[in-house]
């Protein structure tokens, strides 16, 4: 057989494997960190005539150590879609096609209209809801150009849909947000508990650690998920756990933990406040009871609870499992308290460590102002709106005295008429929010919506009046920070298309029309280095970091505070080693955690649980990956899994189609028969466009307003194959 292009062959270090890949002729390699989710592998970039035009992982990277995914692999053809978007596009009503326009022209009225809407119906009447999926520089400038400038309160991101459970988790817990662990913790674990995570195919670099990790040296790993995940055939112990009910599992698993003695006392009694409180909701959660509301035999817990409990250090990872749920924040809360009593926080091997989801979800929580103000500051804190008041020379009043709306009350505010203009950047909610039939209807409501991404068509700009087209990764410089706080340079590889512009830009520009140039800073370099200043001395301190220190680096974990002269940033690996938790009294806090069995659950009109998530080949909307040929190939169209049992008393055969419905909408879609999926169980990947998402419920958490997208009850019938199977993006 003949290729194209060279062959290279890479020697596996670890192994005797010998892949081959089929290589494209690069005129140079340029270091980059991969856009997709928040492991944060290190990439180089094949660039060729100015075009990107292939990948490879960045071998001795600190993360991936040249290892890819999928979707890493193949991210230079996002870059080059056919369906970039390339110039602004304006209209004055969504019923007329849009028009081109030049920036000063999509500026000026993006502006106009913000200003107007703001004078005739007060500042909360525009909303901004943005991303985990820009860069940290990025955030950091729209949160002053919001916070300092727009000054609406009512400005979020989707981190809402994807991590608000586990900052508000770690908050209540520690008192401040951050994982306390970092993925070489798998080299120092004796047992980890991994909580509705799909690792296998959603953070597959890091599931590449924990097996290198294990085969190195073997330590039990115990899966918690309804579902016989990829993850869940390669533990030594799988719970399938009864949707939504992890708050009594992690419970009783505690309760095991006090009966038989495998609490650490001493760390208890130095670093916790709150056990007396506590015990006596543990006391009430038996294993026995837990089986009953949790499906998962007494003895089987006691086992498990032996096992973390005994072990010298254990780690406990979950994902959106624990946080896509009506108690998403209790859950986090209770891996917390379980991670607590056994001395688990903060040390090798041992730290309740919540795997992120985005590229940069980690740089919104800290530097956007979303829910706060830079580097962990709080609204509702008088010194803190002070600093920063200061620091960016703007009249503290601007700063409300709380956080406003979540991006999940946002929607029901313009619903309401409350809110009159919406701002979204990088994000799709058409396709990612929950009953997105209601989504569609409320966007019509808006006198003036602005959409800011890279892609054209897309879902969401259906609503549009102005269109900004945005530069995408490796387009643009900036950093992402990954699960572990570890810090990252996303190098300017290529240009972007057409007008295209950086995110950055886009905010410059519409700072500069709404004479608000004054606050900006203009470049990401300049950007970083303010972060480094406002963030010295807070618990995410980045003043030791620079665009040149990460490079040499290869990425430096927060806190990384200033360097000696001569001296390179060290950064910190753990957090907590020492306790210093961000409580008053500096303790952790165990914090009693009650039930009540509140999700929409299967009856004998939807006798069955939908729970939906994620592919290994798509990326969330599947803007970035619906087009491209090689990772669209294994998915083209939507789908259910259901269990083969359940088919048969239906009537449905593999590759049959089934309509699914819920109390919302209704759905066609082919049925994949499987036993991943348990019987009265199916699952929809919520990737496609007018998919999964028609028939979720979405009831909110009540901490963090996080929609339970994984539990909600729906009825499943044999039906016709539509005749029309083509899957827009
Ligand atoms: N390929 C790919 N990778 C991605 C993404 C992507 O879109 N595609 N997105 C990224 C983002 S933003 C995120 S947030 C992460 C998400 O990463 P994951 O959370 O790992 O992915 P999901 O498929 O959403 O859900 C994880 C698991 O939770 C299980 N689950 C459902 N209900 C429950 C329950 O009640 N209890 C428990 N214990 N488990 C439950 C599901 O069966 C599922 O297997 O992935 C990131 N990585
Ligand atoms: N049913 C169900 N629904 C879910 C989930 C689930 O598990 N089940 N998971 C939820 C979770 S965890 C998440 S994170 C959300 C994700 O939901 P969304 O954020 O809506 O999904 P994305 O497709 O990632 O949308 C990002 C948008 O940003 C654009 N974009 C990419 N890069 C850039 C850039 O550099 N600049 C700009 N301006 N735009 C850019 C992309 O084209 C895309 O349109 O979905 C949530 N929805
Ligand atoms: S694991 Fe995540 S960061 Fe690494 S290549 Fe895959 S998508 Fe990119
Ligand atoms: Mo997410």
């Amino acid at each position: 057989m003949t290729f194209p292009h060279d062959i290279t062959v890479f020697k596996s270090d670890y192994q005797d494997r010998v892949p081959s890949i089929r290589q494209n002729p690069v005129d140079d390699w340029r270091y980059t960190t991969c856009g997709y989710c928040s492991t944060g592998c290190g990439i180089e970039v094949g660039v060729r005539g100015g075009k990107a035009v292939t990948v490879r992982g960045k071998l001795g990277h600190p993360v991936n150590d040249g290892k890819l995914c999928l979707k890493g692999i193949w991210e230079f053809e996002a870059v080059n879609a056919p369906n970039r978007a390339e110039y602004p596009m304006l209209r004055t009503s969504i019923d007329q096609p849009f028009a081109r326009a030049t920036w000063d022209e999509a500026f000026t009225r993006t502006a106009a209209e913000f200003t107007r809407i703001q004078q005739k119906y007060g500042r909360d009447a525009v909303a901004v809801v943005s991303t985990g999926q820009i860069y940290t520089e990025e955030f950091y400038t729209l949160g002053k150009l919001v916070r300092g400038g727009l000054g609406t309160n009512n400005y979020d991101g989707n981190t809402t849909l994807c991590m608000a459970s586990a900052v508000s988790g770690y908050k209540r817990s520690f008192g401040a947000d951050g994982p306390p662990g970092c993925y070489d913790d798998f080299d120092h674990t004796e047992c980890l508990l991994a909580f509705g995570s799909n690792l296998v195919e959603c953070h597959p670099v890091i599931y590449w650690r924990l097996k290198s990790a294990l085969e190195r040296r073997r330590f039990p790993v115990i899966v918690i998920d309804p579902r016989v995940t990829m993850f869940a055939q390669m533990a030594d112990i799988h719970l399938p756990i009864t949707p939504g009910t992890d708050v009594v599992l992690l419970n009783a698993l505690a309760h095991v933990v006090l009966e038989e003695g495998l609490a650490d006392e001493a760390y208890v009694a130095a670093q916790t406040s709150g056990l007396a409180e506590w015990r006596k909701v543990i006391e009430q959660y038996s294993p026995e009871v837990a089986a009953s509301v949790c499906g998962i035999p007494a003895e089987r817990i006691r086992e498990v609870a032996r096992i973390y409990g005994r072990a010298g250090a254990a780690m406990c990872i979950w994902t959106m499992g624990i946080n896509q749920s009506t108690h998403g924040s209790d859950g986090v809360v209770g891996i917390n308290n379980l991670s607590l009593i056994t001395g688990n926080v903060g040390r090798p091997g041992g730290s309740p460590l919540s795997i992120t989801g985005q590229c940069n979800a980690m740089g919104t929580r800290e530097f956007s102002s979303c829910s706060g103000l830079p580097g962990y500051r709080l609204l509702e804190n008088p010194e803190h709106r002070g600093e920063i008041a200061a620091f960016w020379g703007v009249d503290e009043a601007t700063f409300p005295q709380k956080r406003g709306r979540a991006m999940t009350d946002i929607f029901p505010a313009i619903e309401a008429g409350e809110i009159k203009a919406l701002w979204l950047i990088a994000t799709n909610p058409m396709t990612s929010m929950p009953d997105t039939h209601r989504v569609a209807q409320t966007l019509k409501k808006l006198e003036f919506l602005a959409i800011q991404d890279v892609f054209h068509p897309l879902p969401s700009a259906e609503f549009a009046h102005a269109f900004l087209p945005a530069a995408i990764w490796a387009e643009k410089e900036g950093t992402f920070t990954n699960s572990e706080r570890r810090v990252n340079l996303v190098r300017k590889v290529v240009d972007p298309p057409g007008e295209a512009k950086s995110d950055l830009d886009i905010f410059l520009g519409l700072a500069d029309a709404m004479s608000m140039t004054h606050l900006i800073a203009r470049t990401p370099a300049q950007v970083m280095d303010e972060i480094g200043r406002v963030s010295e001395g807070r618990p995410c301190d980045y003043s030791g970091i620079t665009h040149e220190a990460l490079e040499r680096a290869g990425g430096i974990q927060w806190p990384a505070p200033k360097a000696d002269a001569g001296e390179a940033p060290q950064g910190s690996p753990r957090l907590y080693t020492d306790g210093g938790f961000h409580h008053a009294d500096g303790r952790a806090k165990l914090i009693p955690l009650l039930f009540d069995d509140d999700n929409e659950r299967p009856d004998t009109a939807y006798p069955f649980w939908l729970n939906t998530g994620r592919v290994v080949e798509h990326w969330h909307t599947r803007t970035k990956t619906g087009r491209i040929g090689n990772l669209n190939k294994f998915s083209p169209i939507p789908y259910v899994e259901m269990n083969s049992r359940d088919a048969a008393r239906l009537g449905i055969e593999s590759l049959d189609f089934a309509k699914i419905r819920s109390r919302r909408s209704e759905l066609t879609v082919m049925a994949q028969l499987t036993e991943r999926v348990a019987p009265g169980m199916v699952f929809i990947p919520f990737h496609y466009a007018r998919g999964a998402n028609l028939l979720t419920l979405g009831l909110l958490d009540p901490h963090s307003r996080q929609p339970a997208f994984k539990q909600q009850a729906v009825a499943v019938e044999k039906a016709e194959r539509p005749t029309n199977l083509s899957q827009e993006v």
